[in-house]
């Protein structure tokens, strides 16, 4: 079987046995636990919106992506509920920072100023433009801490006209087959033709995250490209991250429920 077919055809338990990524075993343990490879963005500036949303969507999901920056009106105790929240229904927590800068900095941006994002964030994202400073940066920190840890390296993009293609995808995927411990996998671009390129050259322990899935439209606002959450995962996606499908939805339960189904 080459990589793709392993990716469509292994269990989850058999695609948990070739990492030795902490955190990639914790999430293929819970996808197959709590039966769903959903993943929801929440991305609403204010802290009650986004909390009321969580609480509908929660147990259809085993991951809530977050993007800490833009909640106007941010305090701890955001995190403090964040955590009691995703500790009683089961899920993990991804923190879309997209960390674009050398080793020494990210370490700091990682670890500290308001967001402290390692403590509280058990996933990260990370540009390879830098190379493996990056990687190091982060694992730096996530070493500290008890609980596993991992971070996503993109790969691709969802956006029409993204220069992560080609050689730029391969070369992320030779850069986390050097750095194993800490990267979990990658964010995947939506559309058929790069999907399936980086389903077929990524190893099956690692996880692909795909954005840009929605049922109700192919083009979203400011060159977003959108996919179905069927399609991704017959280009060879583990996993849909879900947006504005869901968080704008008049019922967010119902839809997150239909986008499980699909998925
Ligand atoms: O290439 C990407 C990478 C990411 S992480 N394209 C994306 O859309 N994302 C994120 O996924 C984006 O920042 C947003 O939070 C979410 C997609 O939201 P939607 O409303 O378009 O579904």
């Amino acid at each position: 079987m080459n990589n793709f077919e392993k990716r469509i055809k292994l269990s989850y338990k058999q695609r948990a046995e070739l990492t030795e990524n902490k955190l990639t075993k914790k999430i293929f343990r819970l996808m197959e636990e709590k039966e769903t490879n959903l993943c929801v963005s929440i991305d609403v500036t204010n802290a009650a919106k986004f909390f009321s949303i969580l609480n509908e969507v929660a147990e259809h999901i085993f991951m809530v992506k977050t993007h800490i920056d833009i909640i106007d009106d941010f305090n701890p105790d955001f995190i403090k509920k964040l955590k009691i929240m995703a500790k009683k229904h089961n899920f993990l927590i991804f923190e879309d920072r997209k960390f674009a800068d050398i080793g020494k900095t990210v370490q700091l941006q990682y670890s500290s100023g308001i967001y402290k994002i390692a403590s509280w964030a058990d996933m990260v994202n990370a540009h390879s433009v830098p190379g493996e400073g990056i990687i190091q940066g982060l694992q730096v920190v996530a070493d500290e801490i008890e609980n596993a840890r991992g971070c996503l390296l993109l790969a691709q993009m969802t956006s029409k006209g993204t220069l992560a293609t080609g050689d730029y995808t391969k070369k992320t995927v030779e850069l986390a087959n050097r750095c194993k411990s800490f990267v979990s996998g990658f964010i995947g671009s939506s559309q058929e033709k790069e999907l399936k390129m980086l389903a077929s050259i990524a190893d099956p322990g690692f996880l692909i995250f795909t954005p840009g899935v929605n049922l109700d439209t192919t083009k979203g606002k400011l060159l977003q490209q959108y996919t179905t959450p069927e399609q991704v995962i017959n280009h060879g996606s583990d996993i849909i991250i879900v947006g504005s499908g869901i968080s704008k939805a008049e019922k967010p339960k119902e839809k997150a429920l239909l986008y499980r189904k699909e998925a």
